[in-house]
């Protein structure tokens, strides 16, 4: 776990073996301890490397590790030893140095890094903080602000901007290690005082009040609800007001904090379940690890509307060369314009140059005649799709892979009217598609290992969280979002507001309340899909219930809004009030409140009040409900996968770990309990009435999640 060898006469070389990122488990802990301890004590050796193997070298404290009990040597007495040994110590850091690793690293006395080393302190996106000394030795060598803001945010840097900020004290093109020995031999009887961080004072910094409530100001409203990135501010604030000793109390304090809240375990879930759902497996035995993708080199996007050109930045900036289609000369125009825009903008923050030169524009569908793969990324209506894949079908190469872009519809039906339906997969990518993480790659039952494979390694290169999921209508997360808007209007019609359903929803955690999330996308794009789906329109018999559709309840408020021309910002007015057309700013409108009651009296609706609690449960836990019988009709391969879904594409707090994950920590049988409640209250709601699997977990005594996946009983698993 730690190996160690003396090399050129006086240095003890000791190098971490924990494959694949050298994390510092227990054994390694131990290894180190020993092998440092070894060094110091061999009165050949004058200094010391470390230095991890496999071209990485460390990647912190062993996360698995911290569901357990502790064992072996802990981490910031064994940093301290290095530290306050009588031998230099060089830390040679090649690939990463995260967390503990780079914790490690500032206890050493200096630092080299290759070019393409990385270095963090990432613990906030676990829910912790830098708790072996970084959140207090970080302060001493950067300064307060540079500290603040690497321990806040998390963010990995690269080893020149380290050279920059102080971080390492030498970065080379070539061998680290050779390049950490010989600073080593260089070093060797010179005063180590100076080189011991924990010894030194933080930089003077005035105005500390100030920095540190801007501080505290910044990470409130970035990460709402959040509490590691309040307590890694309030660590800094230890490092620059009190001694090394009693701030590294502190950090121990804050640390013991996080490590038992719910929230850290939602982080740490997180972070694995990130990592499980690339690891996708199909019924017929096709899996991540036994089916290869094939290797995109050129593809075509068809439609630059906002969904078009947002894939087709991804593409370009992923390294591959992209032929963008479009129908009409004025809409071409206006993608390339657009497209370019954004590439360059993106090239100039970046300080690189632009790869325009790997998009074509064209205008017509011959152009994909020798591409690899296309997206598709017309409107959203199953007649055109068809068409175009049928012409596809006819133009390009005969092993072209074909790929929708589709928030919901069959994607079998598309592909059976193209001579390839193994070659064709859903590729359902999330507005804005150049920004939003998440990508549902969709299964079709006829969609090839192949296919699928390389939908998921594309989207991993364009830097997405893929995720398999099962051809159903609005596949995982807008089937999932239905019954979650649904709840939010009927609370309207009960007596909510919308300003109160959003808060509730924001304090709980998501960035943005599902009514001024629909004010921003627009409200006329669902009023557009319920009425070709038949909700609204000619097709509805007019003797029936206003209120009732396909024999359940319905609420027509957002229709009524639309025809009043409040289509959201785009208009100037939705659920909520702007400035002007396209405002950002949303204020409560009373002309809402009026129109509310008026809704009340017409249907003869009883307002009453409505508590915040309840906004939470039914939004919430309804939509976790769907997410029981996603997992139950096999669309989904496992609470995982839905919970990164929604992390992903659906602003959900990643603090809270997920819809499903968040069900779990609430306790199984308080979920169940309150469906059945809310569902006895309104028979007419289909969707709180809880699901089977859900009854089933509680009924054999709530396993954990990992466990879930052992109760589903999918006869019809699409994967
Ligand atoms: C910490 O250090 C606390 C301290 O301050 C104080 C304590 C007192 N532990 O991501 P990949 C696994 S907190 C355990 O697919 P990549 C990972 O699960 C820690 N396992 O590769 C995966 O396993 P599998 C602070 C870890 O190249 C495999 O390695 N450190 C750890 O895309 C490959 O990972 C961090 O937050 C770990 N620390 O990315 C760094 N790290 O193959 C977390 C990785 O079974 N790690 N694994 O699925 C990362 O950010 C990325 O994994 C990394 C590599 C950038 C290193």
């Amino acid at each position: 776990m730690a190996q160690y060898a003396r090399t050129k006469g006086s240095i003890a070389l000791i190098t971490l073996t924990n494959p694949p990122v050298n994390a510092l488990s227990s054994a390694v802990r131990k290894g180190i301890t020993e092998t440092v301890s070894r060094a110091l004590n061999d009165t050949q050796v004058k200094a010391v490397v470390l230095c991890g193997e496999n071209g990485q070298f460390c990647g912190g404290a062993d996360i698995k590790e911290f569901a357990k009990p502790m064992s072996g040597p802990a981490l910031v007495p064994m940093i301290h030893a290095i530290e306050a040994g009588e031998k230099p110590v060089v830390a040679a850091i090649e690939g990463i140095a995260l967390g503990g690793g780079l914790e490690l690293a500032l206890g050493c006395h200096y630092r080299v890094a290759h070019a393409k080393a990385r270095m963090g302190l990432p613990e906030v996106t676990l829910g912790l903080l830098p708790a072996a000394g970084g959140t207090q030795r970080l302060p001493r060598l950067t300064g307060i602000p540079t500290a603040l803001e690497l321990i806040t945010t998390g963010r990995h840097i690269t080893a020149q901007e380290a050279l920059k900020l102080g971080i390492v004290d030498k970065v080379t093109d070539g061998n680290v290690v050779d390049a950490a020995m010989e600073m080593a031999l260089s070093v060797i009887g010179r005063p180590l005082s100076p080189r011991r961080l924990s010894t030194l004072s933080t930089p003077p910094l005035a105005n500390l009040d100030g920095v540190f409530e801007a501080a505290m100001a910044q990470v409130k409203r970035r990460s709402r609800g959040a509490m590691a990135p309040v307590a890694c501010v309030k660590a800094v604030r230890a490092a620059a007001e009190l001694p090394y000793s009693q701030g590294m109390k502190r950090e121990l304090e804050l640390m013991g904090t996080l490590m038992s809240s719910g929230q850290a375990k939602a982080l740490q879930y997180c972070f694995f379940a990130q990592r499980a759902v690339g690891k996708w497996s199909l019924p017929n035995g096709a899996q991540w690890n036994n089916s290869r993708p094939r290797d995109i080199r050129t593809a075509g996007v068809i439609g630059l509307g906002t969904m078009g050109r947002g894939i087709v930045v991804s593409l370009v900036k992923a390294g591959i060369s992209v032929v963008a289609v479009e129908m009409e000369e004025k809409q071409l125009d206006l993608g390339r314009k657009e497209v370019t825009g954004i590439l360059e903008r993106d090239a100039k923050r970046r300080g690189v140059t632009a790869p325009l030169h790997l998009i074509s524009f064209a205008l017509s569908l011959q152009s994909l005649r020798g591409v690899d793969l296309v997206i598709e990324a017309v409107f959203e209506d199953m007649e055109l799709k068809k068409r175009v894949f049928a012409d596809l079908s006819r133009v390009c190469n005969q092993n072209t892979m074909l790929c929708t872009n589709t928030s919901g519809l069959d994607v079998d039906q598309i592909a059976s009217v193209t001579d390839r339906p193994p070659l064709v997969v859903g590729m359902h990518f999330f507005a804005p598609a150049h920004v939003m993480k998440l990508l549902e790659v969709v299964c079709g039952p006829r969609s090839s290992a192949e296919a699928v494979a390389t939908a998921m390694s594309l989207g991993k290169r364009m830097g997405k969280v893929s995720v398999a999921v099962g051809n159903c209508p609005g596949f995982v997360g807008n089937r999932m979002l239905k019954s979650y808007m649904d709840e939010s209007v009927f609370l309207l019609e009960e007596g909510a507001s919308p300003e109160q359903v959003d808060q509730a929803l924001e304090e709980f955690g998501f960035a943005l309340g599902i009514f001024k999330v629909g004010d921003l996308s627009g409200l006329d794009v669902g009023w557009r899909v319920r009425k070709s789906s038949g909700l609204i329109g000619p097709d509805v018999n007019p003797t029936f219930p206003s209120r009732v559709r396909q024999g359940r309840r319905y609420c027509p408020l957002p229709d009524l809004l639309c025809e009043q021309g409040r289509w959201g910002q785009k208009t100037g007015r939705g659920w909520y009030l702007y400035d002007s057309a396209g405002g950002r700013v949303a204020r409560p409108d009373p002309e809402i409140q009026r129109f509310l009651q008026d809704y009340r009296l017409r249907y003869g609706i009883p307002s009453r009040r409505i508590s915040e609690q309840e906004v939470v449960e039914r939004c919430v836990f309804a939509l976790a409900n769907e997410g029981f019988q996603v997992l139950e009709d096999g669309m989904a391969a496992g609470p995982e996968d839905i919970d990164m879904v929604y992390v992903f594409g659906y602003g959900w707090p990643r603090h809270r770990g997920g819809p499903m994950f968040h069900a779990a920590q609430v306790g199984l049988p308080r979920v169940l309990q309150r469906l059945e409640f809310y569902y006895r209250e309104n028979p007419d709601i289909p969707h709180l009435q809880p699901s089977a699997l859900l009854r089933r977990l509680v009924g054999a005594g709530s396993p954990p999640i990992q466990q879930w996946k052992q109760y589903i009983r999918s006869t019809h698993s699409q994967l």
